[in-house]
């Protein structure tokens, strides 16, 4: 695919992300049936698997040799990253679109033979959209994202985190994990891996970082933070596999080698 190939397909899928956000606002209102998948804290709600659907519908129809890579089931059956692929979390945050009806984000990523070209996020209830095309920076709204730091020591920083480090299987020893909270300035919870992203690129978090999430809660992601020269790893330095679950670190490149070689590599069970 060419330049010119990706930023038609860009100016599709950021109109779909609109037109799928403007929807869920319309909708956010009226009842919704609330189902658990792998878990009673697993949610999906009838918009997660509209919202899907609305994107499945017309990407297969105006691109039908691109792929799709998606939460609720009505994507391909994906088994490697050759070709286009879209990797799509029709409602990322859907315990916050639940219980809040604000804090939740559409994320949608193109990949093009397994290297992230074009990153959307878009917190829905705020109507703010943050994009990213490979080489031509990452945007909130109209408004260009500086590059992230690189003066900040890991004392100085803001963390994303959550809790999930107690229930994927104790991947950190808990000890280490509460020395790090320790360490640095602050720690926040948003509850959905797209904003944390999102706001790391935009600098107003210095680093994110959890243990279990799919290929669609982070793609979109990593693009924008590889865009403003931030670092995406997994907890253990590795690259991000978009095939499978990762644990995930992601933050500005001063923070990145203290962050998992003093703690994170440390807690390693
Ligand atoms: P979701 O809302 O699309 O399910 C919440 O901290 C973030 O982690 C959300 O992006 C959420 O995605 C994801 N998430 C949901 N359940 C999780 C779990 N059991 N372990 C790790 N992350 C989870
Ligand atoms: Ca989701």
């Amino acid at each position: 695919m060419t330049h010119e190939d990706f930023e038609h397909v860009y100016e599709y899928a950021k109109q779909w992300v609109l037109e799928a956000g403007a929807l869920i606002r319309d909708k956010i209102d009226t009842p919704m049936t609330i189902n658990t998948k792998s878990n009673p804290k697993d949610l999906v709600t009838t918009m997660d698997k509209e919202t899907e659907r609305f994107f499945v519908q017309r990407i297969k129809e105006q691109f039908p040799d691109h792929l799709l890579l998606t939460e609720e089931g009505y994507g391909d059956d994906i088994v490697s990253m050759d070709g286009t692929v879209w990797i799509i979390d029709p409602i990322d945050g859907t315990m916050n679109f639940v219980h809040q009806k604000s804090n939740f984000a559409i994320s949608v990523a193109i990949y093009h033979n397994g290297i992230g070209q074009i990153g959307l996020i878009y917190n829905v209830m705020d109507d703010i959209l943050y994009s990213a095309r490979k080489n031509s920076g990452a945007f909130k709204n109209d408004t260009k994202l500086a590059k992230l730091k690189n003066d900040v020591t890991l004392e100085q920083s803001l963390l994303g985190l959550n809790h999930y480090w107690l229930c994927a299987n104790h991947l950190v020893d808990e000890r280490v994990m509460q020395d790090l909270v320790r360490t640095v300035r602050g720690v926040r919870t948003y509850g959905s891996a797209a904003l944390e992203f999102a706001y790391v690129a935009e600098g107003i978090i210095d680093g994110y970082l959890t243990m279990n999430l799919s290929p669609w809660d982070i793609a979109a992601g990593v693009v924008l933070v590889n865009e403003v020269g931030g670092i995406t790893t997994t907890i253990t330095g590795d690259s991000l596999d978009m095939l499978k679950k990762n644990s995930i670190v992601a933050c500005n490149s001063c923070i990145h080698p203290k962050l998992i070689d003093d703690f994170l590599k440390k807690g390693q069970k």
